[in-house]
């Protein structure tokens, strides 16, 4: 099952899991609540799944690429890291599917405080429009990923502040009847 969990406030090594302690753990149905949705998948059928497809399918997803982001494969890998761990917000959902190795998806719960997802191979996530997230690879250093979407891809990330984003004020809305 995904590991989720506050962060503390130390400016530590983001690539570390820096849990809050005591240890304040997040399941499921928390992550629900945020519009966060979450499926384990066999990494290793992921050209001919069964499920993967049903997903897809029932979600919209027609769109697919696999990226890998290491600092050997990745090029610019130093400047997109950065990019990925500035807190933004898209317009559209964010829907990862870990092929191989791992990271943490950094969300903003209700009250603005930093939830850390553990994601890690089999792990397929989607985060919301308008979701104020971020991402970093942990010490593996290492993740190969499927991104999917809903057509064609509109990968513009909106960094903080973006509240006049649509999506965001959407996404406040869903928030307030969701909790
Ligand atoms: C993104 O857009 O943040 C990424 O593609 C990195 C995460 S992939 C597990
Ligand atoms: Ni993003």
């Amino acid at each position: 099952m995904v590991q989720a969990w506050y962060l503390d406030d130390s400016a530590a090594d983001p690539r570390r899991p820096n849990r809050a302690e005591p240890a304040r753990p997040v399941g499921l149905e928390q992550l629900r609540r945020l519009g966060i949705l979450y499926w384990k998948l066999d990494p290793d059928r992921h050209e001919s799944d069964p499920e993967l497809e049903k997903i897809r399918k029932e979600r919209h997803y027609s769109w697919m690429d696999i990226v890998t982001l290491s600092r050997e494969e990745l090029p610019d890998y130093e400047e997109k890291m950065e990019m990925f761990f500035t807190e933004h917000l898209h317009g559209d959902e964010e829907v990862r599917y870990v092929l191989d190795g791992s990271g943490y998806f950094d969300v903003r719960d209700a009250e603005d405080r930093w939830v850390r997802i553990a994601v890690e191979k089999g792990d397929l996530i989607t985060l919301p429009a308008g979701i104020y997230h971020r991402f970093t690879l942990d010490q593996q250093n290492y993740v190969k990923a499927m991104r999917l979407f809903v057509g064609e891809p509109e990968w513009t990330a909106h960094n903080r502040p973006a509240d006049h984003v649509e999506a965001r004020g959407q996404y406040v809305a869903f928030l307030a009847q969701s909790a």
